[in-house]
């Protein structure tokens, strides 16, 4: 299983569930340079028409963590944060991977 790879015809449509959902992207090879788990780069475009959330990614260092993994905010937009937090995912569907 993969985690899901976003756009932003994707978090146009994504529900808004008040939930936080892991997607398949990640820094963690290389501090900044986030790829979806496929290897394509990860666009790092905020605000309108942009995956993440204004300020983001921005490797705060949530509870001491270094944050190199993302999920999808209440804000309905990508933030990165500590690989190691509890949340519900998004795998991809079926077909070519
Ligand atoms: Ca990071
Ligand atoms: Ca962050």
């Amino acid at each position: 299983m993969t985690l899901v790879k976003i756009d932003a015809v994707t978090l146009a449509v994504w529900p808004n569930l008040n939930e936080e959902y892991w997607v398949g992207a990640s820094d963690k090879d290389a501090e900044g340079s986030w790829k979806w788990t496929d290897g394509p780069l990860v666009s790092l475009k905020t605000g309108s028409g942009g995956l993440w959330e204004s300020g983001e990614p921005n490797d705060a260092g949530w509870s001491g963590a270094s944050e190199n993994c993302a999920f999808i905010s209440t804000a309905l937009k990508m933030n990165d944060v500590p690989c190691s937090i509890i949340r519900k995912y998004v795998c991809q569907g079926g077909g070519a991977r």
